[in-house]
């Protein structure tokens, strides 16, 4: 027997539509954004926020010079400020502000009460004057409904390390991870800064060196306590046990992570400096190896494996990989798949192949207030897409109630990532 819509069971009361219901759910569910470029208040200057930063971002950046014949020097050879001009004036005034980054500073602005169509930066400048850092971190974790956020944390970055050799006392909103990519990316390379910050290693992988390794590695995560170890890889990364990123990756880092129940987070597919010229806008992308991602995670079964990919050719792929090994978790639509076309488009293939064991989305926020758009705009999609499976499933017969809507959020908005992180690898 067909099941009948509920209306045409009951006329006398109409059933709340899925989509309220999710957006109330959401409202009652604080999210872990689980990889940002923010940083704790107490390091000061790395935190970056206000209009002029937002204006500045790199991915506007890149827009706007799609509109400007002025060479790329001369751009970025002008103060922070009148490069915040040139954008807005560019891609806000002279056109409409249509693409996801420039919506996404109009959603923040009109949510923290700005009256953004009087079109006055002038006056956005003043209001941003005004604030303290303090009260924008809550206002701001208030609007995007975040308990908290996992910051990016470099042992290579100078300015970042002097900060913690200082100390400070953490803002416990603000969680960290320990970025290593010129380790894996380009270890030779890296030999005489870590040689500098007092580590006996050399280039090639000897049993001082990975010892060494290791204690810098323990002496980091002693230090930050990161939820896990990160790496953004070029798409030309392969399982190759021939080369010496392979043999770091498996004798120093996968070790660390097994010994500190860690999850390794591998950021797939970018290319970086295609265009050099841009500097941090210069980035771009390629399809990766998924079957060095399975090769990974079935070799080291007892590492866990946070992936997150570049291309939007290796989604599906990524999907498969996960339903193979449960020692793989995927997460976020990453920075060009952070628009909505292909949020839906991602998010549905992972609910329809992961159901919710995964993580739908991290921010990349690098400027405090995009975590106000960047969540906003995710929780529009996820009302349409998960709210498009509650119907479908509710028209198969299956009810679906608002604990459960409660409960399914609280697993995707950072639930499933903790209980990933605090679980040993079952994948045996
Ligand atoms: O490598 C990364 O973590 C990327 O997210 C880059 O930081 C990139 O510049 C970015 O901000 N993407 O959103
Ligand atoms: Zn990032």
């Amino acid at each position: 027997m067909k099941r009948q819509p509920a209306a045409e069971e009951n006329t006398d009361f109409e059933p709340i539509p899925v989509e309220t219901r999710l957006g109330n759910a959401l409202s009652q569910t604080p999210l872990l954004d689980i990889h940002t470029h923010l940083y704790d208040p107490a390091m000061g200057k790395m935190l970056l926020w206000g209009i002029d930063d937002l204006l500045v971002y790199h991915y506007l950046v890149s827009e706007v010079f799609r509109y400007l014949p002025v060479p790329y020097e001369d751009f970025f050879a002008l103060d922070k400020e009148q490069q915040a001009d040139f954008i807005w004036n560019e891609l806000f005034i002279q056109h409409s502000p249509i693409s996801e980054s420039c919506r996404g500073v109009i959603t923040t602005l009109n949510m923290l009460g700005l009256d953004v169509n009087k079109r006055d930066l002038k006056n956005i400048r003043k209001w941003f004057s005004k604030r303290t850092v303090e009260e924008h971190v809550n206002d701001v974790f208030e609007l995007g409904n975040l308990r908290g956020v996992v910051m990016t944390n470099s042992p290579f970055d100078r300015e970042e390390i002097q900060i913690w050799k200082r100390g400070f006392k953490r803002d416990s909103r603000f969680l960290a991870a320990l970025r290593v990519d010129p380790l894996l990316i380009n270890y030779k390379d890296t030999v005489p800064f870590l040689r500098e910050q007092g580590y006996d290693v050399r280039p090639e992988l000897d049993e001082t060196t990975r010892s060494e390794l290791r204690r810098f590695l323990s002496e980091w995560a002693d230090k930050i306590d990161p939820l896990y170890l990160m790496v953004s890889l070029p798409p030309e990364f392969t399982y190759n046990v021939e080369t010496s990123r392979h043999r770091l990756l498996t004798k120093v880092v996968l070790p660390f992570c097994r010994e500190r129940k860690m999850p390794f987070a591998m950021m797939c597919g970018v290319t970086r400096a295609v265009n050099p010229s841009l500097q941090l806008a210069g980035d771009s992308m390629g399809r990766s190896s998924i079957e060095s991602v399975e090769n990974l995670c079935r070799t080291f079964p007892e590492n866990k494996f946070l992936v997150t990919v570049l291309s939007r050719e290796n989604q599906h792929h990524l999907c498969v990989a996960a339903r193979k090994f449960r020692n793989l978790h995927p997460f976020g639509c990453w920075w060009f798949n952070n628009i909505p076309t292909l949020i839906d488009e991602i998010t549905n293939l992972r609910f329809e192949l992961l159901g919710l064991s995964f993580t739908p989305q991290h921010s990349d926020a690098r400027v405090l207030d995009q975590l106000v758009y960047k969540w906003t705009h995710f929780k529009e999609s996820l009302i349409l897409t998960l709210g498009e499976k509650y119907s479908a499933l509710e028209a198969s017969g299956w009810e679906i109630s608002d604990k459960d809507i409660q409960r399914d959020l609280k697993g995707l908005l950072g639930g499933e990532f903790e209980t990933f992180c605090r679980e040993e690898s079952q994948n045996k």
